[in-house]
């Protein structure tokens, strides 16, 4: 008897557990753009096109190694628009009773899947290197879920950067070695670009006239579509950038967007590239000699440590995570993220960033933006639908965790062990943005006062029944103390007076 195998536009892997457990010659790959999918945010242009054009080559691929694929493209007139109409057009059209699916990395779609009158086998995504399982597993019984910890298990579990059952070096982290501020000049010209080909142009083409509107540019696009690029790429990394990436982990410069970033994490995403290749990949370079121990522990960090450890929280977590406010913020998302002017330099730096290219690197995502929406207390729901609209590699179960839990604190420290805050010393230790802003960053207040550095007293001093136990906060609040009692008033004045014209949608 046929079924029906479903293939979603971010499980573009040959190895996929749906596909595993399919049979070529009797079963029905079904893949289809729809309206449903492109319009639950409204994504950022380039990310709707990187995923219809990778979906289209997907779909070469597969009927090339002897499937049958019924694709369904976003313009065809049969077109039901969502995921679940088009399963069930599929079986109406091919007598299927059964679904084969990997299960959705989003709550929101699972549930649809569920809910469907077909019986419908979600199956684990095989492709991360923990499961759910074993996630729930390690979390078990635990007081506080640190990624660190998590982080070792699963370097024990795949031998990475090991020596028997001993980190390589000594240590399991090297971050005391990183982190540098940000160099003079960078060595290398960004990722790897690749030209439109002619299936790709006629996608652009398609995303212009149907989402073109959308907060995003979708031109100039030079993502990789396919397998093959995304390792192009992937090499391109370790060979040139890799070397620089821990010591530059967390640098920001306005003409630099990349700077030694991989800009991997859309085609790990989309399943261009599977996490555990790249990470043997990065620490093959180490044992090369060709890239230090920091920068491939780091790196390798990111992807067997955070990447996993987010994942394991948002399905440990379930649906009602996307709703947590802990800290009990209402401001609306200003206008600023949106690109309204601003006259702080490294949010508009941001911001243009983000709406020209889909992407900003870490830092820029917790420092800048997310510091900011943080101590001006903005509404967490809308902060993470921003995130998620805003970055071609936004998919719910690596956004939410990040926004919310790292980047919020909405969670209440399920992830954060203190709040990720900030005042303007530490970005412009970090970037070169303060030397071109209309603010001063050595002015704590008064005109011209950087407003984080205001920003920042005023969020320590209205959390402080949630935060003055916490160890790690002790210094920050001995530091407000000692301030005398004046400049701690008009510290919060100004604070205030800031917040108040940020929510009258004044230019600040
Ligand atoms: P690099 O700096 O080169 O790092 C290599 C890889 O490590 C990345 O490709 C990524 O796969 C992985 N990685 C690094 N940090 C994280 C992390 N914190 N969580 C998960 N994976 C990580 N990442 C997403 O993939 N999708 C998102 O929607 C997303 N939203 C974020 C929202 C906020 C508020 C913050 C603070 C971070 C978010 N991140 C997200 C994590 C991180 O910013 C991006 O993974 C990274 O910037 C991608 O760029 P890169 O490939 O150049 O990464
Ligand atoms: C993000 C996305 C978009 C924009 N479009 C499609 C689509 O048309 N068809 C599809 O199968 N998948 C798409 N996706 C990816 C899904 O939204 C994604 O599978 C879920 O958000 C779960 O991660
Ligand atoms: Fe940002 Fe303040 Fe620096 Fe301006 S002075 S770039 S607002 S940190």
């Amino acid at each position: 008897m046929t079924r029906l195998v479903l293939v979603l536009g971010d499980q573009l892997s040959e190895d996929l557990s749906a596909l595993r457990m399919a049979d070529r010659k009797t079963d029905i790959v079904v893949m289809a753009e729809v309206e449903q999918e492109a319009t639950y945010v409204q994504h950022h242009p380039k990310k709707i096109a990187l995923i219809f054009a990778a979906m289209r080559k997907f779909a070469v691929r597969l009927r090339a190694d002897g499937w049958e694929v019924r694709y369904c493209e976003l313009d065809d007139t049969a077109n039901s628009g969502s995921i679940p109409a088009e399963l069930l057009r599929r079986a109406e059209e091919t007598g299927a009773q059964e679904v084969i699916a990997t299960r959705p990395g989003e709550w929101r779609l699972i549930t649809l899947l569920d809910e469907m009158p077909l019986t419908v086998h979600q199956l684990e995504d095989t492709r991360f290197i923990a499961s759910t399982r074993e996630f729930e597993a390690w979390a078990k019984g635990r007081k506080a879920l640190r990624m660190e910890y998590f982080y070792r298990e699963m370097r024990r579990k795949t031998g990475l950067l090991m020596e028997g059952d001993q980190p390589i070096g000594g240590q399991w982290n090297y971050d005391h070695d990183n982190r540098k501020p940000a160099p003079e000049s960078i060595d290398i010209s960004g990722p790897l670009r690749f030209t439109p080909d002619a299936m790709v142009q006629e996608v652009l083409d398609l995303v212009e006239a149907r989402f073109g509107s959308s907060f995003g540019e979708l031109r100039p696009f030079h993502f990789a579509t396919d397998q093959g690029q995304a390792h192009h790429a992937l090499a391109h990394f370790i060979r040139y950038a890799l070397p620089k990436f821990g010591d530059f982990q967390d640098a920001m410069l306005s003409d630099h967007r990349f700077l030694y970033h991989a800009l991997i994490s859309p085609y790990l995403n989309i399943g261009l590239l599977l996490p555990l290749e790249v990470c043997q990949a990065a620490e093959r370079a180490y044992f090369r000699g060709e890239a230090p121990l920091n920068a491939v522990e780091g790196f390798i960090r990111q992807i067997l440590g955070w990447r996993e450890y987010v994942r394991g929280i948002y399905f440990l977590e379930g649906p009602e995570y996307t709703r947590s406010n802990e800290l009990g913020h209402h401001r609306a998302l200003p206008d600023l993220y949106w690109g309204a002017e601003t006259r702080m330099r490294c949010l508009s730096n941001a911001v243009e960033q983000t709406r020209e290219e889909g992407y900003a690197h870490h830092i820029q995502r917790l420092m800048v933006t997310g510091n900011f929406a943080l101590l001006a207390g903005v509404n967490p729901a809308e902060v993470h639908d921003w995130y998620l609209r805003v970055y071609v590699d936004a998919f719910e179960w690596v956004e939410a965790p990040n926004t919310l839990g790292m980047s919020q604190f909405a969670d209440g420290g399920v992830i954060a062990s203190k709040p990720y805050v900030s005042s303007g010393s530490y970005i412009n230790r970090m970037s070169d943005y303060c030397k071109s802003c209309h603010y001063s960053v050595s002015k704590k207040t008064g005109e011209g006062a950087c407003p984080f550095n205001l920003l920042y007293w005023h969020f320590l001093d209205r959390h402080r029944a949630l935060f003055d136990g916490n160890p790690r906060m002790g210094n920050m609040y001995g530091t407000w103390d000692r301030m005398d009692a004046d400049r701690r008033k008009t510290v919060l004045d100004e604070a205030e007076d800031f917040l108040d014209r940020l929510s009258k949608g004044q230019t600040v």
